[in-house]
């Protein structure tokens, strides 16, 4: 009966091994995605009279059926857009296909995230590494804009940079793989805004401040702002070929201590510039405490703030030239080399503004101020003009000339409370977000669009109303050279009645907005709610840009380093070798198991383990963890990892495989025999 029993389990697990084969086998053998009906679809009466009682059972309007046809994905078909989003406090990215807005994965940048193993691998773990700001474990971020990288003012689809405004650092992401590479610290300053932003052939990723300080980790108090205090902005230099920001090749200028905001690089005619607003050129302190104003109203008395334009290449020039000083180690252009050398030039700028938005011709500057109904639109022709023409208005208190504004101004459009951030499409309009009306506002841009739309120039078209109190917005390709239209997503940091509660924190609500066709037509077309952190700025990229890697190019590639690695276990030679109290592992993982299987190690020894994914079929995913060794790796097809802990904690450790790669992934696991130093038989 015994040996009866066993034959079956025999079988089962044979049958179980030919399935789980069959299935690894299939998406390479034949597509399984869904066919695209070549015939047009016409419904039947009985089919309308169907779909119109199921439309009234759900209490849907006509409206609601279109917006449904225009973004109900079916299984297998592909998204049009990727959308990568910030992911607020989450610390992370969200890839999102559009118009679908399903969620198709999390980039993890400055969080740990366990089910990519990301931050997972031991003690000496790089992402860990990258994480440690003055000697600290710094394990979230603030993510507030990614960008992509770009070639000629276009999206290229290779990289992905992220700010973390809590923190002042940035990632890059490789679209490869999908993969941060890279967390960049800035040594200036504690916290920023205005990154990341890249120049159009992404010589450069831009980062500028916010709240002001003593750069470099200095101390000063309140009474020694204007003195003391200072802003900045830091041009990261990225060497493409690396796929790494070159942090030896970059520079940073001092800026007053304004509260710059958002940047903007230039394009076509006004590649070579950067923009960014500023606030609080009031230079306020606070100090509530005390009795005195408030931030937000000190910051606030004056009707006008200063849009900054940055030189970039003069810049570069200048820093090349070997004019920059160093603070805590870093090249810094100071303010009077600045204003000596023509790099930094002021203009006003309405009232506290936010964003600043360069158009695709590289012909204006959009500057949405939250205090001011209007958007104020620069030339930047003009600009040009009244730096070579000296058409300056006076000095700020730090010296720095001020373009005057009517010299620059090309117009302003009244749209509605609270305009922020500003996109494009293929039509000649300009879209902005109006926080405090909650509505995305659709408006006529002149000069050489003019032609292009039927409206006035300069004009408000529509508004539509978003749920609610919107912050960004984006266009698919929207602040490229040459923006799509179609989709735009509206970015609302309030849901209050669109989702059930989720208790008292809510999500926010990503809204799709067709703005397919003009004028005034400009309909929502679908919620997603967010729960994962609040997203400021997002990206959409025409999905075929993309060009991501099925699997790893080889078995034993590394990611860290995007190679081969020549660490990597080979089939065949695995095992555990022992000298004195380091000892390697070299492990291979394939379905259903690893080898080998027990590993036997004593208490303090010091292990390196080696580890790779033997597997060339897409999706066919391992994981491999440690309980209470806190390592969790996520090992896609191909892939090596090594991390490395001290076996200090003695005990007999089942280590499995995380995640469930087929029919005997339960089965795909050991046991890590750490054996205790007074052990009968121990050393
Ligand atoms: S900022 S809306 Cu970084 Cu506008 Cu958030
Ligand atoms: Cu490998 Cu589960």
């Amino acid at each position: 009966m015994t040996r009866v029993k066993a034959g079956m389990v025999l079988a089962l697990a044979a049958g179980l091994m030919a399935t789980s084969a069959g299935f690894a086998q299939q998406p390479e053998g034949k597509s399984r995605r869904r066919r695209v009906e070549e015939k047009p679809l016409e419904l039947t009466p009985a089919q309308v009279t169907e779909l119109t009682k199921v439309a009234n059972e759900r209490k849907l309007k006509v409206e609601d059926l279109f917006a449904a046809a225009k973004t109900y994905t079916p299984s297998g078909v592909m998204d049009e857009y990727v959308l990568f989003s910030s992911g607020g406090q989450s610390g992370q990215v969200f890839a999102i296909g559009v118009p679908s807005m399903r969620l198709l994965r999390s980039i993890a940048v400055f969080t740990p995230e366990s089910w990519q193993g990301y931050g997972f691998a031991g003690d000496n773990d790089p992402v860990r590494a990258q994480m440690r700001i003055n000697g600290r474990d710094v394990t979230w971020g603030d993510t507030h804009h990614p960008a992509l990288s770009e070639t000629g003012g276009d999206y290229d689809g290779q990289f992905l940079f992220i700010g973390d405004k809590a923190n002042a650092r940035m990632g890059v992401v490789d679209l490869r793989d999908w993969e941060t590479k890279q967390i960049v610290k800035n040594p200036l300053t504690v916290s920023d805004h205005g990154a990341a932003f890249v120049t159009p052939n992404t010589e450069y990723v831009v980062e500028s401040g916010q709240y002001a300080t003593v750069l470099g980790y200095g101390y000063a108090t309140p009474d020694k702002y204007k003195e003391s205090y200072r802003g900045m902005v830091t041009f990261w230099k990225f060497d493409r070929a690396k796929g790494r920001v070159d942090t030896s090749a970059s520079f940073a200028m001092e800026l007053p201590p304004y509260w710059q905001d958002l940047a903007d690089a230039g394009k076509g005619p006004s590649d070579g510039l950067v923009f960014i607003n500023s606030f609080n050129v009031e230079m306020a302190t606070g100090g509530v405490e005390k009795g005195k104003p408030p931030f937000e109203a000190g910051a606030s008395q004056r009707d006008t703030d200063y849009l900054h334009i940055i030189d970039w290449k003069k810049a570069e020039a200048a820093f090349k030239a070997g004019k920059a000083e160093k603070i805590n180690g870093f090249p810094v252009l100071s303010l009077a080399t600045s204003v000596a050398e023509g790099l930094l030039f002021f203009t006003p700028e309405p009232k506290s503004p936010h964003g600043v938005d360069v158009t695709p011709n590289g012909q204006y500057a959009i500057v949405a101020g939250k205090l001011d109904p209007h958007v104020t639109v620069f030339s930047t022709a003009k600009i040009r003009d009244a730096i070579a023409n000296q058409k300056f208005s006076g000095k700020d208190e730090f010296g720095v000339n001020v373009l005057a504004f009517d010299a620059v101004k090309e117009a302003q459009v009244e749209l509605g409370l609270g305009p922020l951030h500003t996109q494009f499409d293929d039509k000649g309009y300009a879209y902005t977000s109006l926080f405090l009306d909650s509505a995305v506002a659709r408006w006529s841009l002149g000069g050489e669009y003019a032609s292009k739309h039927p409206e006035k120039p300069w004009t408000l078209v529509t508004k539509t109303p978003v749920h609610y109190n919107i912050g960004h917005l984006c266009a698919a390709e929207g602040d490229t050279v040459s923006p799509d239209g179609k989709y735009l997503i509206a970015m609302n940091k309030w849901s209050v009645d669109r989702f059930l509660t989720t208790g008292p924190l809510l999500p926010q609500n990503f809204q799709l907005v067709d703005i397919s066709s003009g004028g005034t037509t400009m309909p929502v077309l679908y919620d997603m709610p967010v729960g994962v952190g609040e997203p400021h700025y997002c990206q959409m990229i025409k999905a075929d840009k993309l060009k991501s890697w099925a699997v790893y190019p080889e078995v034993g590639w590394n990611p860290h380093t995007q190679s081969l690695d020549p660490n990597s276990p080979k089939q065949g030679k695995e095992g555990v070798i022992r000298d004195g109290s380091q000892v390697i592992v070299n492990m291979t993982a394939i379905r259903s198991h690893f080898t080998p299987e027990h590993v036997e190690v004593n208490e303090g020894d010091h292990v390196t383990w080696r580890i790779v994914a033997v597997e060339r079929t897409q999706d066919a995913t391992h994981g491999f963890c440690i309980g209470g060794y806190n390592i969790n790796l996520s090992l896609e097809p191909g892939e090596y990892q090594e991390f490395s802990f001290v076996a200090d904690r003695p005990g007999t450790y089942p280590i499995y495989c995380t995640e469930f790669c087929s029919a005997l992934h339960l089965e795909m696991m050991g046991y890590l025999h750490v054996k205790p130093a007074n052990a009968v038989g121990s050393k």
